[in-house]
């Protein structure tokens, strides 16, 4: 699926978190020279956009105010697009949004799909710049404690497709829009493997999706010791990758990653069964 002022599927987006205490990466790119250099050498290995964050969303975590938000990434922001590397601004404050966008980046994504900051759609719409609307429904302190559905496929669906109705209706067009399930945010391991398994749901709503599994806890769960020690978050690569691909075997529009160079090559070997079978 191609949409105006996104790039063509599938989307290989490269995660850059300049924040302390990320549970994935924290710490190893919190300074503006290790992070630039993170965020080069991801575009060396492919990734299509990095995604730039200066406040982490792991389960439990604590707001950081929006200076010390701004801070973190605009300089990063400011140094990368100088080099032409095309990203995204990983944050819920529209003030951040804004000052990012003026400072090189083309797309805003949004893990509060809308829901944190009112003044979001405003600067969204002024900018024209695509917008991912992620599924949450709370900030990462008690999201946890958020984690109830029916059925949680049904749930996710209709609260996006809600997100974006918001979003249209506050002036964003609607080619703009990228939604994305949100795995881990309020959701058990149980939660994300039925999103997982059932992304078509998601992708008739019409939007291009994004799918962000890369080194989540469930991946830890599943991979766990026989004493039931969860695998690390660093030696999840090769599921994340299976993730990956299986998601745009499903059709989804982007990919959002901590290893891009191996979820490229894994989309290539997909890439090229796919043409050997037309
Ligand atoms: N996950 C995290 C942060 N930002 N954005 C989108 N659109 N989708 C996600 O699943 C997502 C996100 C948390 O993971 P990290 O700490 O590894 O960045």
């Amino acid at each position: 699926m191609s949409t105006p002022g996104l790039l063509t599927a599938p989307v290989v987006m490269g995660v850059l978190n300049v924040t302390p205490d990320s549970f994935s990466d924290g710490g190893r790119y919190a300074d503006v020279d290790s992070a630039i250099v993170h965020g080069r050498e991801l575009r060396i290995e492919g990734a299509d956009l990095i995604d730039v964050g200066g406040e982490s969303t792991r389960p439990g975590a604590e707001r950081v105010d929006a200076r010390t938000e701004a801070d973190r990434v605009l300089p990063v922001i400011r140094g990368l697009a100088a080099e032409g590397i095309r990203m995204s601004i990983d944050t819920t404050r529209a003030r951040v949004a804004e000052q990012a966008i003026e400072a090189g980046a083309a797309i805003v994504n949004d893990v509060s799909g809308g829901l944190a900051d009112p003044g979001m759609a405003k600067v969204v719409a002024a900018a024209g710049c695509p917008w991912v609307l992620m599924h949450w429904r709370g900030h990462s302190r008690g999201m946890q404690e958020l984690a109830t559905y029916g059925d949680v496929v049904a749930e996710v669906r209709d609260e996006l497709s809600r997100q974006a109705d918001a979003a249209i209706a506050a002036g964003v067009a609607a080619d703009r829009i990228v939604v994305d399930p949100g795995l881990g945010f309020a959701k058990t391991a149980a939660h994300n493997w039925a999103l997982s398994a059932h992304l078509g749901a998601l992708i008739s709503l019409g939007f291009p999706v994004l799918f962000g599994a890369s080194r989540k806890s469930y991946l830890g769960l599943l991979l766990a010791d026989a004493d039931g020690t969860p695998r690390p978050a660093g030696e999840r690569s090769a599921a994340t990758v299976a993730t990956s691909v299986l998601a745009v075997q499903a059709g989804v529009w982007g990919v959002r990653v901590h290893e891009v160079r191996d979820t490229v090559d894994a989309l290539r070997v997909l890439r090229a069964t796919e043409q050997a079978a037309t």
